[in-house]
């Protein structure tokens, strides 16, 4: 009997939602490159914290996450350097019980019946995720399909809408969102977009335009169990979650799993960091069966990766210094595509390669696909700043992804005229 209750509490234990009382978010701006590499050191030396935003250099703060158990060690490590740090997050899991409040407030509803009654203002869970693609579908199905390109490690379908107005062998566009599954305002703009794309065609002449020539693939559910998990148990969850054998820890950041410069600096090779890449280049199936679906269609003219937050437009490369060769134009195009993004509510971006401006990454989704061959490679990191970092309270889905899609419009009106 005690083995048994026993058994059963630990079952508890086990299916339990991770809480995040009294965690806060730190920013901190290093003031030289010694407070740089004391910052490296401190990842070393707590192996709880969360960093929201990796080390690069003194233009650029860093956010991490610190366990409560954690903060009067980090803030005397800082202060005792003289760093300077502000709080950005009190109680994390005040924010997270607003975030939780409101979502289930929007449940007593019930699920959408179809997508014009479907909320694009809050977040959901999976399943609604699922069901929303396929009402989609069965609403226009001539110009939405649905195609599976692979299945998750824990067995979901690795679903991709197709918008294709006919033809074959088209050019296309692809845009994926949510390959970390934490950054929910990703996967939430990608809902919108698809709902967009639908009420747009025939209406928004540039849409139209593209639509005629192009197809446009969307993968809205790119890391489908990491997202599944950041609902039934660990709201910060961004990996994928396969398990890594001879190791505790579970999953693989699927930006650092690609093959372009994977294993180099800019990611790490330790199973328990938030960006362990993996044992191999695309060892992940959320990863190869991108690659996979790349590489089969052959046709792929632009290719946009969407994450958040810090409010970037960024093109290759992340994993060396060594500008791309279309770097001119694809600067010129990013400039274009952040103005027409600011020209809706005044949203401030900043624009370049991810390692001028964000920092050093290795083995990126957008590397890889430049590197395949598709120029227009670009990828997105969309609101906040870090008021709420990846909590971002979902009544700023809608206007993210109005505003994204403007500078989305730009991006492929721009491959459509250059094939
Ligand atoms: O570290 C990352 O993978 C990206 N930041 S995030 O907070 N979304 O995790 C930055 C790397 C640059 N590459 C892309 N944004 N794809
Ligand atoms: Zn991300």
């Amino acid at each position: 009997m005690r083995t048994l209750l026993l058994l059963s509490a630990l079952a508890c234990v086990a299916l339990a939602k991770e809480t995040f009382h009294g965690h806060q978010v730190l920013r901190i701006q290093a003031k030289d490159e010694t407070q740089l590499s004391l910052l490296k050191d401190l990842e070393q030396m707590f192996e709880q914290l969360d960093f929201w935003r990796d080390v690069s250099d003194v233009s650029t703060p860093v956010d991490i996450r610190v366990p409560a158990e954690a903060l009067g060690e980090v803030r005397e490590y800082l202060d005792s350097w003289g760093i300077s740090f502000e709080t950005m997050i009190e109680d994390l899991q005040a924010v997270l019980d607003e975030e939780q409040q409101e979502m289930e407030s929007a449940a007593r509803f019930g699920e959408a019946r179809n997508t014009d009654s479907f909320d694009y203002a809050r977040y959901h869970p999976i399943a609604e995720l699922y069901s929303f693609q396929d009402m989609l579908v069965a609403e226009n199905p001539k110009l939405v399909s649905k195609i599976v390109i692979g299945q998750s490690y824990e067995g979901r379908p690795l679903t991709v809408l197709k918008f294709s107005t006919g033809g074959t062998d088209r050019p296309a566009i692809w845009i994926d969102t949510g390959i970390h599954s934490r950054e929910w305002v990703t996967q939430a703009s990608g809902t919108w977009f698809a709902k967009k794309i639908v009420n747009d065609y025939g209406k928004c002449p540039m849409l139209t335009a593209i639509l005629d020539k192009m197809d446009i693939f969307l993968e809205i559910m790119t890391n489908p169990d990491g997202y599944a998990y950041t609902h039934s148990n660990n709201r910060m969850w961004r990996k994928t979650r396969k398990p890594n054998p001879g190791s505790s820890c579970v999953g693989v950041d699927p930006n650092r799993n690609w093959d372009a410069g994977f294993g180099g600096p800019g990611a790490s090779s330790s199973p328990c960091s938030e960006t362990f890449r993996g044992p191999r280049a695309h060892s992940e199936s959320e990863v190869s069966s991108i690659v996979n679906f790349v590489k089969n269609h052959g046709n792929i003219k632009e290719f946009v990766s969407i994450h958040a937050y810090s409010q970037m437009l960024m093109y290759p490369y992340g994993y060396t210094r060594t500008p791309v060769k279309d770097q001119a134009e694809l600067h010129a195009l990013a400039q274009k595509a952040v103005s027409a993004l600011t020209a809706v509510y005044g949203t401030r971006y900043r624009y370049g390669s991810i390692i001028d401006v964000i920092y050093q990454a290795s083995g990126g989704t957008i590397d890889w696909t430049y590197n395949q061959g598709i120029k227009y490679s670009y990828t997105f990191e969309l609101r906040d700043t870090g008021r709420y970092g990846f909590i971002l309270p979902a009544n700023q889905i809608v206007p993210t992804a109005n505003e994204t899609w403007a500078a989305m419009l730009e991006l492929m009106t721009h491959a459509k005229n250059n094939p």
